[in-house]
């Protein structure tokens, strides 16, 4: 169900806003249920609704069409794991000096101490599940894959959890339930190694002949899994591997498995989905279907997901009382390591729509991502051009269920994300690789950092440079006119906001 007669101009001049109230006693009782459908690298112009893009994304659409669609809603920073951590923690990122992508045998980084989303929900008496990918690190360092892994999503607020330890190009690829490796048989134990391989095993360099599914074009070369070459060593718990065609199928069954024992009380569930992060590799029944190769592909296939947790939701009558929402990690790449014609069949196909970079970059397209609300029945829809960032979500339901906010940088939006206002936050800053940039409502600036423009592997333009970078986002949202030199005052008054919030700590509430 393609939208038709998309305005040209949506992306700048959203619906007007409605007129603010506040939060009334009736609704601070509801206690609703929570689903955050996170998808894994989806750029802010993938799905079908949006005018530039030529994917058919029917279930996204029916989300968007049905809630509330997000035109200026963030992750805090452009790659997986920082944006992770503050979702769940409602902190900056860069506050944790861990928090960078992390190899998939790292230690956890959230402090089991942290008062997490789930950690909060869990207070307010909700159950809380994770299901996929989790990518924050698990145990304290040299874990035993073989016995318990602690600690695991379970002793940072989740009573339940079925996740992908990291990506799923990094080793090792096994599903681990409530710390335990699913499938493992106790004679052929698994082993993990980020420094070095282990003896006489084979990698894509020494027996390239493996790759039988997909051939790595940069990183990628380690451990061969199902055809396919990975980041990092494993050995041993072949029983255990994934097959990366039903991942979807796996994490759609235990999720709506989850859903389905807790529904008489109030849960929260945050799934994880993988697509379209590398390796792409869809189900065969959405293998060629989108036209433009394994990256269209396994888009469909995460639409095919949220279609049917959807309708888990209705079946088991809960659409009424549960609150969607629907973002994705940070933005989109089409090269992203291996060979698998993302860039050759991207034909006319917009990942960021119209805006500028992508993955792991400062510009507008690292962090700017599909975010919708929905809750039918409370949530009427609309499209709202508030600031948001994921990290606000903690903070937002601690505000809405009258709980303390244990976040430190997160801002209670929750009118916004319910579309009762249109005023989001004020500044957010956006991090890339370790690099910060601030945002207002108006501008964004990007400071003077050395690095390379444009990313040698993946293409994507990095949005450093040498020379500050002031852009009026309101109007200028693909970034194409510089204003520093124009306006000294305004670079010097932002850079000053920006240090301020990096190094006195805390942001206001
Ligand atoms: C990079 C990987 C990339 C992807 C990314 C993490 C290489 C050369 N590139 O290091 O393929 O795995 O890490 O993506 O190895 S994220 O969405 O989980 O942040
Ligand atoms: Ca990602």
């Amino acid at each position: 169900m393609k939208m038709k007669n998309k305005p040209l101009n949506w992306i700048l001049f959203p619906l007007a806003g409605l007129s603010a109230c506040s939060t009334s006693k009736k609704e601070e009782a509801v206690k609703p249920n929570i689903l955050i459908i996170l998808a894994d690298d989806l750029g802010y112009g993938d799905p079908g609704y949006c005018p530039t893009s030529k994917l058919n994304t029917p279930n996204i659409n029916y989300l968007a069409q049905t809630g509330l669609r997000f035109t200026r809603a963030y992750a805090s920073s452009a790659t997986s794991t920082p944006s992770r951590y503050a979702l769940l923690t409602g902190s900056y990122p860069w506050r944790n000096e861990k928090a960078s992508i992390l190899p998939g045998d790292a230690p956890l980084i959230i402090d089991t101490t942290t008062e997490t989303l789930p950690a909060m929900l869990r207070k307010a008496g909700y159950t809380t599940g994770i299901v996929g990918k989790w990518h924050l690190g698990l145990g304290n360092g040299n874990i035993n894959w073989n016995s318990r892994i602690s600690p695991s999503p379970n002793e940072v607020g989740f009573d339940y959890s079925f996740i992908m330890p990291a990506t799923n190009d990094r080793v090792p690829c096994v599903y681990v339930e409530n710390g335990y490796v699913i499938g493992l048989s106790p004679d052929d134990p698994l082993e993990v190694n980020y420094e070095k391989n282990f003896p006489g095993e084979p990698t894509a360099l020494s027996h390239p002949q493996l790759c039988t599914k997909m051939k790595w074009h940069h990183g990628h070369n380690q451990s061969v899994h199902n055809g396919i070459p990975r980041i990092g060593f494993m050995r041993g718990g072949k029983t255990a591997l994934w097959q990366d065609e039903t991942m979807a199928d796996t994490f759609v069954t235990r999720a709506k498995r989850f859903i389905f024992q807790n529904r008489h009380h109030p849960f929260f569930l945050y799934l994880a989905l993988h697509q379209p992060h590398v390796p792409r590799v869809p189900h065969p029944r959405f293998a060629g279907k989108s036209g433009l190769g394994p990256r269209g592909d396994v888009i469909l296939e995460l639409d095919w997901c949220v279609g049917e947790i959807i309708r888990c939701l209705k079946d088991n009558n809960l659409d009424k009382n549960t609150l969607v929402i629907f973002t994705s990690d940070n933005g989109p790449v089409l090269n992203d390591g291996y060979y698998d014609e993302a860039v050759e069949k991207n034909g006319d196909h917009k990942p960021a729509c119209y805006l500028r970079g992508g993955k792991s970059s400062l510009f507008e397209a690292g962090t700017r991502v599909p975010f919708i609300t929905w809750w039918p029945g409370t949530i009427t829809a609309g499209v709202s051009n508030a600031m948001v960032c994921q990290m606000d979500i903690i903070a937002s339901l601690a505000g809405f269920l009258n709980m303390k906010n244990p976040s430190p940088d997160g801002e209670n939006v929750m009118d916004a994300l319910l579309g009762k206002s249109r005023q989001g936050r004020t500044e957010l800053l956006l991090e890339a690789n370790g690099k910060v940039a601030y945002r207002n409502k108006d501008y964004t600036y990007i400071p003077p950092y050395e690095g390379d423009a444009v990313s040698k592997n993946t293409k994507v333009e990095t949005g450093l440079s040498k020379e500050p970078q002031l852009y009026f986002i309101q109007n200028d949202s693909s970034q194409q006119h510089n204003l520093a030199a124009q306006m000294p005052e305004k670079v010097r008054y932002f850079q000053q906001r920006m240090d301020s919030i990096l190094h006195t700590g805390i942001t206001k509430k």
